[in-house]
């Protein structure tokens, strides 16, 4: 039987978490405000809203993790300046996330990307090091580049779920296909790895980003693991109670792969 090692981050068999590495990612013009620019806003809506984890890069994590909630690290990162073919290399080590509290470890690869190669392969090499230390290995596979026409397809996104599985992550947090019918093929793709949407952009209305939550977790998704549409909420509490909600109690037992 194999180990949960994402035990540490499951409600339930269930889970929602905190995102925040778009500082790195995307720049803090583009994504912060004065309000959520502060580390420290994150660290308290993260423990406050109860999610079942926090993600930091290790700058981040090294001033403002405080220990309430369990901790990924991302171990790679890029930022959103040259253009072309993306790319994100390691970072931080397994050992050094450890170091900062990290009770699991993410790593982005661009499937698709002129440079897949090389992130398969680190990621590779941090999974089997992750497992020797007893920590799941998390994926965020985002299909990505010039050879990548649409990646929130059902065949692309079902393929990014796949990958994860071939490649022996303990989750994937891959992106929406827009309906749980779709969506519902990657998570038989995944065929055991814990499916985590990402969030993407704030959407227009909470009702809208809320309809995306249910349709993830009724196609049988393990959670969450969102960044903007919670801290760029003017009531980021409030948007995490509504996602709990959903997540724990509304869709339990109404997943189109429960038993
Ligand atoms: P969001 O919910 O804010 O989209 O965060 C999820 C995430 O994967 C972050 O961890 C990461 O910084 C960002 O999306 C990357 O976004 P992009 O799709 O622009 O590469």
């Amino acid at each position: 039987m194999k180990q949960e090692r994402m035990a540490p981050f499951l409600t339930d068999g269930r889970s929602m978490l905190l995102a925040y590495d778009q500082g790195l990612e995307h720049g803090p013009s583009a994504d912060f405000n004065d309000r959520n620019i502060d580390p420290a806003t994150i660290m308290e809506t993260a423990s406050k809203g109860k999610f079942n984890g926090v993600v930091f890069q290790k700058g981040v994590a090294e001033r403002y993790y405080d220990g309430k909630i369990p901790l990924i690290v991302k171990l790679n990162g890029k930022t959103s300046l040259p253009k072309g073919e993306p790319i994100s290399k390691q970072e931080c080590s397994v050992e050094q996330a450890m170091s900062l509290g990290a009770k699991g470890v993410g790593y982005t690869i661009y499937l698709g990307s002129g440079f897949e190669a090389e992130m398969l392969s680190e990621f590779g090499r941090i999974q089997e090091d992750a497992h020797k230390r007893g920590l799941p290995a998390i994926a965020w596979i985002y299909p990505r580049g010039s050879a990548v026409q649409n990646d929130t397809s059902k065949e692309i996104v079902a393929y990014a779920a796949r990958a994860g599985l071939e490649l022996g992550a303990d989750a994937v947090k891959i992106k929406y296909t827009g309906d749980p019918t779709t969506f519902s093929w990657a998570v038989r793709a995944a065929a055991g790895v814990k499916v985590f949407m990402s969030g993407g952009p704030k959407a227009p209305t909470d009702e809208d980003f809320l309809t995306q939550v249910r349709g993830v977790m009724e196609a049988g998704a393990t959670g969450l693991a969102v960044g903007r549409n919670v801290w760029q909420n003017d009531d980021p509490l409030r948007m995490a109670e509504r996602l709990r909600r959903i997540i724990f109690e509304e869709t339990k037992g109404k997943s189109r792969q429960s038993k």
